[in-house]
């Protein structure tokens, strides 16, 4: 079932995601309606947040060389914490909770993650490029922080005024 998508400035974005004990039936159904609501949506990642859910579940689908994006690469990740990380990187981020806006995000470059997957197996991957950049983004959901509070001052300034505008035409253009 494809789930609703918050969006920027629903206040449910700055909740912090709870810990997963149970690893059974209620979880693998949130997980498959994350996945068909984020392929649905065009998205290559996203928190169980952004659908509503205040838990520590997030997925990563990182499209491949030809730009294509497989269930192959599908990556659940359940509690992931960051225990390694290094180097700066810079990517023009976007999501699907704050929609047509982009802005330079600085990031670690590499960083490695332990986290458990569906059935509560302990997992550890090391990452970099997109998966590093997507996999950071995720956890800041888990969080409760977005990648516009992570701008400065005036960018944010400049993406309040941008985002105002786009939700009135929005509505305009609805009535
Ligand atoms: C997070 O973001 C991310 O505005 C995932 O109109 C961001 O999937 C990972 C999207 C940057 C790596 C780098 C955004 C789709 C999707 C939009 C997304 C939109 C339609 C964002
Ligand atoms: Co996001």
């Amino acid at each position: 079932m494809k789930l609703t998508i918050v969006e920027y400035p629903d206040k449910r974005l700055k909740e912090k995601s709870k810990t997963i004990e149970r690893f059974d039936k209620e979880l693998h159904q949130l997980l498959d309606d994350m996945y068909e609501t984020m392929i649905s949506s065009n998205g290559i990642g996203l928190a169980a947040i952004q659908v509503g859910h205040a838990k520590r579940v997030l997925l990563l689908n990182i499209p491949d060389e030809n730009d294509e994006q497989s269930i192959e690469s599908l990556i659940e990740m359940i509690n992931p914490v960051i225990t390694q990380k290094s180097g700066v990187t810079t990517y023009q981020e976007g999501c699907l909770s704050v929609p047509s806006f982009y802005e330079d995000v600085d990031r670690h470059e590499s960083i490695t993650v332990n986290y458990q997957d569906r059935d509560g197996n302990t997992k550890s991957i090391e990452a970099d490029g997109l998966l590093s950049i997507a996999i950071q983004h995720e956890i800041d959901h888990l969080q409760g922080i977005l990648f516009i509070d992570k701008l400065s001052y005036s960018r944010r300034k400049k993406f309040e005024k941008e985002y105002k505008r786009m939700q009135k035409e929005k509505k305009c253009s609805k009535s």
